[in-house]
C-alpha cells in the first residue's frame, strides 16, 4: 500500500489540475459568442490582431497560444503630399471637365453658345447651378477685361477662378485633438450605407498612426458582426484596437460610449467612431445620432463629425447629405470614390449645400488612398 502512494499523489494532482482547467479554460477562450450563459459586458475591446476564426473547441490551449501570433504591422504612407501623389486619379476622372472647359475657353471669339456650353459642362460635373453661374460670370468679366490670348493665360485664368470657387481659404483642419488634458479627440463618422464610412475610418486610423497618434476605434455599426469585423481588420493592420459589441443589434450609443471611455482610460490621442447608415427616416436617424453624440459628450467633447458622401451619387447623394447635415451637426465632409467619377464638381456643390468644407477625399480602395483636401491641388488634378 505504501509503495502505491508515490504513484497516487501525482495522479491525483493531474486529475485535480485537469478539473480546474476544464472549468477555467472555456471561460477565457475567445471566439464567436454563443448565447451567453453569464451576462457578458456590453462591449469588448478587441486587441489589434487579425480577425480570427473560431478556435477549435477541443484544443483550448492551442487556441490561446495561437491568439498571440507575431503580428507584422503595416507602415502607412505619410500623409503629406498625398493629394499630389494621387493626382493622376483625379486627372483621369476629372479630365473630361478640365479638358472640356479649357477647350471651349481657348476658342477665338467666345459666343453665347460657347458660354452656354461652358455652363452645361459645369452642370454635368455636378458643380450646381448657383456656383456654375458664378464661375461663368467671373470668367466672362475676365475675358472682357483681359481678353483671351494664349492657352497658358487661359489655363491660369480658369485655374484661379476654379480655386476661388472651391474655396482656398476654408478651414479644412481635421480636429482630432482632445479639448481637455487627458481626453482624446473624438471623431464621429456618419453617412448613408455604402458610401465608404468604415473604409474611411480605417484609412483615417492609418493617417493618424502615420502622423504618430495613438487611436482606438469604436464599431458603432452594430447591425451585423461583419461590420465590426471589417473595422477591426483595418485597425489590426496598424496596431489599433477596436471596441465592439458582443452581439448583433446592440445599442450603438453604448458602443460609442465604451470606445471613448476606453480611449480615455488608455490615454490615446484619438477615438474614431464608425456608425451604421441604414436609417432611412429622419426621425429615427435623429434619435440614433443624437443619442450617440450625447453619450459620447458625457466622456469627452466631440471634436469632429464627418459626413461621408459618395461622389458618384450626384444629386441623390446631396439629398441625403442634407438630411445628415440637419441632424448630425456635421463639421466636415469626406468625399469618397472621386477616383471613379468625372463629377468632381460635387466638391463645390456639397460645400455650398451644407456650408461645411470638404476635409478629406477618397481616391481609391487602397489603404492609403485617402488624402487631406486642398483646393489648389484639387483643381490642378482636374485640369490635368
Ligand atoms: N473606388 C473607391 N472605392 C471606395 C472608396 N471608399 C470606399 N470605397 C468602397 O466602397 C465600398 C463601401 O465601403 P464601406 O466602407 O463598407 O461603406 P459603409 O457602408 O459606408 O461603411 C467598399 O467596397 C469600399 O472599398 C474610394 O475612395 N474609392
Ligand atoms: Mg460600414
Amino acid at each position: 500500500m505504501t509503495d502505491v502512494l508515490p504513484w497516487l499523489i501525482p495522479l491525483l494532482v493531474v486529475v485535480v489540475l485537469g478539473a480546474v482547467a476544464a472549468l477555467v479554460v472555456p471561460r477565457t477562450r475567445r471566439g464567436k459568442q454563443l448565447p451567453p450563459v453569464v451576462t457578458p459586458p456590453p462591449t469588448t475591446v478587441q486587441p489589434p490582431r487579425p480577425a480570427e476564426t473560431a478556435p477549435e473547441p477541443a484544443a483550448p490551449d492551442t487556441a490561446e497560444a495561437a491568439a498571440a501570433p507575431a503580428v507584422t504591422l503595416e507602415r502607412p504612407a505619410p500623409t503629406a503630399g498625398r493629394l499630389v501623389r494621387l493626382r493622376d486619379r483625379l486627372a483621369r476622372s476629372g479630365s473630361p471637365l478640365g479638358a472640356r472647359l479649357l477647350a471651349v475657353l481657348s476658342r477665338d471669339h467666345l459666343t453665347e453658345d460657347d458660354w452656354d456650353e461652358l455652363e452645361e459642362t459645369l452642370l454635368l460635373a455636378d458643380v450646381g447651378a448657383g456656383p456654375a453661374g458664378e464661375l461663368i460670370d467671373a470668367l466672362r468679366t475676365r475675358v472682357r477685361v483681359e481678353g483671351v490670348s494664349d492657352p497658358v493665360a487661359v489655363r491660369t485664368m480658369l485655374r484661379e477662378e476654379l480655386i476661388t470657387l472651391v474655396g482656398p481659404d476654408l478651414d479644412r483642419t481635421l480636429h482630432t485633438q482632445g479639448t481637455a488634458p487627458g481626453t482624446p479627440g473624438v471623431v464621429l463618422v456618419v453617412g448613408v450605407n455604402g458610401t465608404g464610412k468604415t473604409t474611411t475610418v480605417g484609412k483615417l486610423a492609418r493617417v493618424l498612426v502615420a502622423d504618430g497618434d495613438t487611436v482606438v476605434l469604436g464599431a458603432a455599426d452594430t447591425f451585423r458582426a461583419a461590420a465590426a469585423d471589417q473595422l477591426q481588420t483595418w485597425g489590426s493592420r496598424v496596431g489599433v484596437p477596436t471596441v465592439r459589441a458582443d452581439r448583433d443589434g446592440a445599442d450603438p450609443a453604448a458602443v460609442a460610449f465604451d470606445a471613448v471611455k476606453q480611449g480615455k482610460a488608455d490615454g490615446v490621442d484619438v477615438v474614431l467612431v464608425d456608425t451604421a447608415g441604414r436609417l432611412q427616416n429622419k426621425a429615427g436617424l435623429m434619435d440614433e445620432l443624437g443619442k450617440i453624440s450625447r453619450v459620447i459628450t458625457r466622456e469627452a467633447a466631440l471634436t469632429e463629425v464627418l459626413l461621408v458622401l459618395d461622389a458618384t451619387t450626384g444629386q441623390n447623394g446631396l439629398q441625403q447629405a442634407r438630411v445628415f447635415g440637419e441632424v448630425a451637426g456635421v463639421t466636415g465632409i469626406v468625399l469618397t470614390k472621386l477616383d471613379g467619377t468625372a463629377k468632381g464638381g460635387i466638391v463645390v456643390a456639397v460645400q455650398r449645400e451644407l456650408g461645411v468644407p470638404v476635409k478629406l477625399v477618397g481616391l481609391g480602395e487602397g489603404p492609403d488612398d485617402l488624402a487631406p483636401f486642398d483646393a489648389a491641388q484639387f483643381v490642378d488634378g482636374i485640369l490635368g
